[in-house]
C-alpha cells in the first residue's frame, strides 16, 4: 500500500518490485526479495530495513563547503509544524513505495527544536500525535528514536559529560521527551550515540567524572524508560571520534566494558555502524563478532566510507565482499536481537534527482540480500565450517579438551610441552578461505 499525504513527492514512482537479477530497471530490487526463505527466516524479517529520517528527509546536499544542491519542498516550508508534516508525509510516501517497514528518528528530525524548552516539548507532541496516525494507518514501524544531544551549542562541551551540570539536567530533560515520544510510537528500539561525549582535549577534561555522570545518566534514563513501560533494547552506537577527537563509545569492545562496570548489561546492547568501525581501525565484521560474543548484537547502522578519505562519508553500502563476510558472523550468531538495518546513509551532494534516493536505497538493500544468500551457501554449502572446525580439532578429544574444561594445571602442560617436543606446523590456510568466499559471491 502506497501512503500519501496532500501531495505526492515522488511522482512517477510507483512501489519498487522484485524483479530478480536479470532486471534492468534501475528502480527495481534484484536481489532483496522481501518474502523469500532464507536460513528459515524471510529477508524481511531478517533485516528489518529502516530508512533514517535525518539523511532521507533532513539533508539538502549541502556540506562545509558549499549551499544546498537538493531543494525538497518539505525542507523549504518555513512554518515549523507545517514543515514537520509535510516532511512526515514525503517519509511516509517514500518508505512505503520501497515496501520497508521501518524508519528511524531523532526527537530534532521530527520537527525543529523551538525557541525554549517548553515549545520544544509541545512540537513533539503535535507530531508525534500526527505520525502516531500515519503509523496506524499504514502498519509503518519504527526501529529506533534517539535523542539530538549533539547539534545545539549547549551541548559543544558534551551532554551527559558536560562539566556544566544545567546542561547534563537539560539532556535529561530531552531525553525524557525523546523516551516519551519513543514510547507512544510504540518504537522497539532506543539509541544512543555519544557524539560530543569525549573530549577534543585531555587538559581540560576530568575523564573518570565523564565516564561516573555518563554511567548515572544511562542508569536514570533506563530506569525511567522501564517505569514507563519500554520493553525494547536501549543501543549504545560506538564511534571513535567526529566531531570529537575521542569519543568514550570508541568501539564495540569499549561500549560493552563501559556498560558493564555501570551494571547496564541487561538492557543496553550495541548498534554498529559499518562506517564508525571503520574509523576505529576494525573491519565491519569485527565489531559484529565483538558484539556477538557478548550477546550485545543488537542493530545495524549500514553505509560504508571510502577507502582514501579517514572521515565518516556514510555512503550508501555497495561492497559485497564485505557484507558477505559480516553475513557469514549475522547468521552464525543467530541474526539481530530486536534491531533491524538501519541506512544511515546520505546520498551525495551532486544526487539531485527524486529518484537517487530511491535507486540509493535498491542498492543497499541488494547489497545485503546478494550477500545474505552468498552467506548462506557458504555455511551450508562449502567447505568453511568444517575447515574452521577442523583448525581447532586438537581441542575437541584429550589433553586439549580437558584444557578447555579446565582440567589441566600449569605443571600438566608443561608435561605435555615436554613430551611434544617436535610440533608440526598447521597452516592457516587463509588464501583458501577467502578463494572459497569469492566463488560465492
Ligand atoms: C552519526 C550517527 C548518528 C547516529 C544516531 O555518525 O551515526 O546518526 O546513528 O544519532
Ligand atoms: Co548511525
Amino acid at each position: 500500500m502506497i501512503v500519501l499525504g496532500d501531495v505526492e513527492y515522488y511522482k512517477g514512482i510507483g512501489k519498487i518490485e522484485y524483479e530478480g537479477k536479470e532486471s534492468d530497471n534501475p528502480l527495481a530490487f534484484r536481489y532483496y526479495n522481501p518474502d523469500q526463505i532464507v536460513a528459515g527466516k524471510t529477508m524481511r524479517e531478517h533485516f528489518k530495513f529502516a530508512i533514517s529520517y535525518w539523511y532521507s528527509f533532513g539533508g539538502n546536499g549541502s556540506d562545509l563547503f558549499g549551499d544546498a544542491t537538493q531543494h525538497f519542498a518539505w525542507n523549504e516550508m518555513r512554518e515549523p509544524i507545517l514543515a514537520a508534516k509535510a516532511r512526515a508525509d514525503a517519509a511516509f510516501e517514500f518508505i512505503s513505495k520501497m515496501g520497508f517497514d521501518y524508519f528511524c528518528f531523532h526527537d530534532y528530525d521530527l520537527v525543529q527544536e523551538g525557541k525554549n524548552f517548553g515549545q520544544s516539548e509541545l512540537r513533539l507532541v503535535t507530531m508525534t500525535e500526527y505520525i502516531n496516525k500515519k503509523i496506524s494507518n499504514s502498519g509503518i514501524k519504527v526501529l529506533w528514536g534517539s535523542s539530538n544531544c549533539v547539534s545545539n551549542p549547549r551541548y559543544m562541551n558534551g551532554a551527559a559529560t558536560n562539566p556544566d551540570f544545567k546542561v547534563v539536567a537539560r539532556a535529561a530533560g530531552q531525553v525524557k521527551l525523546a523516551l516519551d515520544a519513543t514510547i507512544a510510537l510504540k518504537v522497539e528500539n532506543y539509541v544512543f550515540w555519544g557524539g560530543r561525549e569525549g573530549y577534543m582535549t585531555l587538559l581540560n577534561t576530568d575523564m573518570k567524572r565523564e565516564l561516573d555522570h555518563m554511567g548515572q545518566f544511562l542508569i536514570q534514563a533506563r530506569d525511567y524508560g522501564r517505569s514507563q513501560g519500554f520493553k525494547g533494547n536501549f543501543l549504545i552506537e560506538p564511534k571513535p571520534m567526529e566531531p570529537l577527537k575521542h569519543q568514550y563509545d570508541f568501539d564495540c569492545a569499549t561500549a560493552i566494558g563501559f556498560l558493564r562496570e555501570y551494571g547496564l548489561e541487561k538492557d543496553f546492547k550495541i548498534n554498529i555502524e559499518v562506517n564508525h568501525a571503520t574509523l576505529a581501525q576494525h573491519t565491519f565484521q569485527h565489531e559484529l563478532e565483538v558484539a556477538a560474543q557478548s550477546g550485545m548484537l543488537g542493530s545495524i547502522d549500514a553505509n560504508r566510507g571510502d577507502y582514501q578519505n579517514g572521515w565518516d562519508t556514510s555512503q550508501f553500502p555497495n561492497n559485497v565482499q564485505e557484507i558477505t563476510e559480516a553475513m557469514l558472523i549475522f547468521l552464525k550468531s543467530g541474526g539481530l536481537q530486536g534491531g533491524g538495518v538501519n541506512f544511515d546513509a546520505k546520498i551525495r551532494r551532486s544526487s539531485t534527482d527524486m529518484e537517487d534516493i530511491f535507486i540509493a536505497h535498491i542498492g543497499g538493500a541488494d547489497t545485503f540480500a546478494r550477500a545474505l544468500l552468498a552467506a548462506e551457501k557458504i555455511i551450508t554449502s562449502s567447505p568453511y565450517e568444517s575447515l574452521r572446525q577442523q583448525r581447532y580439532s586438537s581441542f575437541d578429544t584429550g589433553s586439549g579438551k580437558e584444557f578447555e574444561e579446565g582440567k589441566l594445571n600449569f605443571n600438566d602442560l608443561y608435561a605435555i610441552a615436554k613430551e611434544n617436543d617436535e610440533i608440526e606446523l598447521q597452516s592457516g590456510k587463509q588464501e583458501l578461505f577467502e578463494s572459497i568466499l569469492n566463488r560465492y559471491l
